[in-house]
């Protein structure tokens, strides 16, 4: 018997919380469960090489249709082998569908039935992208798992706005799923969107499990409304989604959102956090975000942290760091990023083990409250 593409195993369960552990595995390898996968827009982590990612303990990257669509173009990749060879990424990999991407990034749009259609801010040139053609760009990058194209509401938005888009967001998985051409070999996973009402994220949870898909994802979050919103759409959306499939949270990667998540049973996290607090010259030590421009470091020669493993904590000071982020030196960025993607990873690798062992209460609860309301 063939063994199937995508299979979805949980290995560890914590018994306080829904948290658990898994091993997703797909074409390009496994990914162990939960984890924080470092984003590639344009087929490259800002600042890093594919062997840094590698370091950093990745083995999940996502990239983006919009940003390969609009510049190389997916016949330049397909040509190139598909994105794994053009970027020299040999593990699992995962591709967003466009849609969110033009709304954040795009400022003429126009959003109809059959898609979205916006100038492109590099050459003004009108592009339009509908499922179909999402899924068509997805199926030549070749990514393991390729994301269902979805209409993102804003925050703030009425009520009947978002009950538009989460309409509109299940008509479109309906055609995404009829235009996916390699559903051997790359999963598509659909997106729960609902905005901060929870009965339509419920509704939404259960009327895209009527295909059976690989894993779930839920969108529309961290855009914009308070955390603890996002704390409470998650808590109650999670459970909600199949046990045996991966559920992915999409764009978010901070520490507290993330241990939040997992204690709902989330399994996957995205966020360009890691990388963009590095170019501003920051970076995350021990749950806390430090400025390597601050005057206190410029003549601190210790590691930026002595428990990480990482290139740059085994090899630079905290002083040469704040020297080459107060210099603009490209340098001083990679190794921040660097740093802060393995710092992110190992926070989900840390909380993963600490399932297996059954303590994810006992050593993460710290993260676990939040002002408004009690989480666990
Ligand atoms: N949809 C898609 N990509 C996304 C989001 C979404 O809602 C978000 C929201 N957090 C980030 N990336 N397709
Ligand atoms: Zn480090």
């Amino acid at each position: 018997m063939n063994k199937p593409n995508f299979t979805f195993d949980c290995v560890g369960k914590c018994s306080h919380t829904h948290a658990r552990a898994g091993v997703f595995h797909t074409p390009h390898g496994i990914v162990e469960t939960p984890r924080f996968m470092p984003v590639g827009t344009t087929a490259t982590v800002k600042t890093l090489t594919s062997a840094h990612i590698e370091d950093a303990g990745a083995q999940m990257v996502l990239s983006n249709t919009y940003h390969l669509h609009l510049r190389p173009g997916e016949d330049i990749i397909k040509e190139a082998g598909g994105l794994h060879k053009f970027m020299n990424w040999k593990g699992p990999m995962l591709t967003d569908s466009g849609g969110f991407q033009v709304f954040s990034l795009s400022k003429t749009r126009k959003i109809t039935e059959e898609g979205v259609t916006f100038k492109s801010p590099l050459d003004g040139r009108t592009i339009f992208i509908s499922p179909e053609k999402s899924i068509e760009i997805q199926n030549a990058l070749g990514a393991d798992v390729i994301m269902a194209f979805d209409e993102c509401p804003p925050y703030p938005a009425t009520r009947d706005e978002v009950i538009a888009a989460t309409e509109r967001t299940y008509r479109w998985l309906e055609r995404c799923i009829q235009a996916h051409q390699r559903p051997e070999d790359q999963a598509l996973f659909p997106i729960v969107q609902g905005g901060v009402h929870l009965d339509l994220r419920a509704q939404a949870a259960k009327s895209l499990q009527e295909f059976d898909l690989h894993g779930y994802a839920i969108g529309g979050v961290s855009v914009g409304e308070p955390s603890h919103f996002i704390h409470k759409i998650v808590r109650a959306t999670a459970p909600l989604l199949p046990e045996n499939k991966p559920r992915y949270l999409m764009g978010v990667g901070t520490y507290k959102e993330m241990a939040i998540a997992i204690a709902s049973g989330i399994d996957l996290f995205d966020c360009v956090i890691p990388t963009r607090v590095a170019r501003h010259g920051a970076a995350f030590v021990r749950g806390e975000r430090w400025n390597l421009k601050n005057a206190p470091f410029k003549r601190d020669f210790t590691p930026l942290d002595d428990t990480c493993p990482c290139y740059t904590c085994q090899n630079f000071t905290r002083a040469y760091l704040c020297h080459l982020v107060r210099c603009g030196e490209i340098t001083g960025f990679t190794l921040l990023s660097l740093h802060n993607i393995t710092e992110l990873i190992r926070f989900t690798q840390q909380i993963r083990d600490a399932i297996l062992r059954d303590r994810f209460v006992e050593e993460f609860g710290h993260w676990l409250t939040s002002e408004e309301e009690e989480v666990i």
